[in-house]
């Protein structure tokens, strides 16, 4: 066991299920140029899409080399807006307040936060290569004093009870069963604590999950939950909405100028196009109080 300056005690390794092993061997081995080349261009890696209307003038660009990075920085600033729109829902935060990025990434997330805030944060992710690289990347910024990223189990975090002013998932509920996930964020946030969520899920007016979720599904190796099931397992959980805006109009864009930037594609692009045009998913954004 090591203790930390988050508090309390961790051990060295998550204890990690089969499943969740898998799911870091592809975070550990995930090298995608449109998640990297996008980070370069600020050092603010995300692992999450965009929001936002796009500036479809950069397809014109007739010079072709000028053309890809026009693309890649559109792309990069729709995922920006992306974060700052989770980070404006945090609530009023201090500079002494410690907010908990759960599935943290890279680390963008957090550095957005605490650039917004002041606040410290703690990012927790299941790959050791990602919070490696996201407390290299803190370092360089010379925050790392204030931001710091664990190899940890977001279900398990070892961190202390109570100690936290505002957490938040952004696209990483689904690799998760939301009722300990849900207990875990009811258990570190403070009463009137803020939780917030961006996510993926499927649409139950829809009926069961469309073929385009369960091909995402296999894309990513994880398990989109439905809309009814946040909202179910957050009543059990302490944690009261607020606030719930549906930005799959507001996606729509980010993945249609995505999926025409030949150097970044990964082959993913036209199924979320079909699932968000289908209606058999939608892109969520949920705010919540931890009463
Ligand atoms: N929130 C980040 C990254 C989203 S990608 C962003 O917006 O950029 C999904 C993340 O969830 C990955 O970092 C992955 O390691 C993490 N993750 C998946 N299951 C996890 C678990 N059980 N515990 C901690 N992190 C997990
Ligand atoms: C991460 O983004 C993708 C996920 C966390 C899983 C699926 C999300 C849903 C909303 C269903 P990424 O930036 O690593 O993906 P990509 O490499 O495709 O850009
Ligand atoms: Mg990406």
């Amino acid at each position: 066991m090591t203790t930390t300056d988050a508090g309390t005690t961790a051990p060295p390794v998550p204890t990690q299920s089969t499943y969740q092993s898998r799911v870091a061997d592809y975070w550990n081995a995930e090298e995608n140029l449109v998640n990297l080349a996008l980070g370069q261009i600020d050092d603010l890696y995300h692992h999450h899409y965009g929001i936002g209307g796009a500036d479809e003038s950069v397809l014109e660009d007739a010079d072709p080399v000028r053309r890809r990075e026009r693309l890649t920085a559109e792309l990069h600033r729709l995922e920006h807006a992306q974060a700052e729109l989770l980070a404006s829902h945090l609530g009023r935060l201090t500079p002494d307040d410690r907010v908990f990025d759960a599935g943290c990434g890279r680390g963008g997330g957090s550095v957005v936060a605490h650039l917004r805030h002041g606040c410290r944060a703690d990012g927790v992710t299941i790959s050791a290569k990602q919070a490696e690289f996201a407390n290299a990347q803190a370092r360089a910024r010379g925050i790392d004093g204030k931001v710091r990223y664990h190899h940890r189990n977001m279900l398990d975090t070892g961190f202390p009870t109570g100690g936290f002013a505002a957490s938040w998932n952004n696209e990483s509920t689904m690799y998760v069963e939301l009722d300990l996930l849900f207990a875990e964020h009811a258990r570190l946030l403070r009463r009137g604590g803020r939780y917030v969520v961006i996510t993926g899920c499927y649409d139950d007016t829809y009926g069961r999950a469309s073929r385009e979720v369960s091909l995402i599904n296999a894309h990513y190796i994880c398990d989109i939950h439905p809309r009814s099931e946040y909202f179910r397992a957050m009543a059990r959980n302490r944690l009261v909405p607020v606030h719930v805006q549906d930005l799959t109009q507001d996606t729509i864009p980010y993945w249609a100028l995505r999926s025409r930037a030949d150097h970044l594609v990964t082959g993913i692009e036209d199924t979320f196009l079909t699932a968000y045009r289908n209606g058999s998913f939608q892109y969520l954004l949920i705010a919540a109080d931890r009463v």
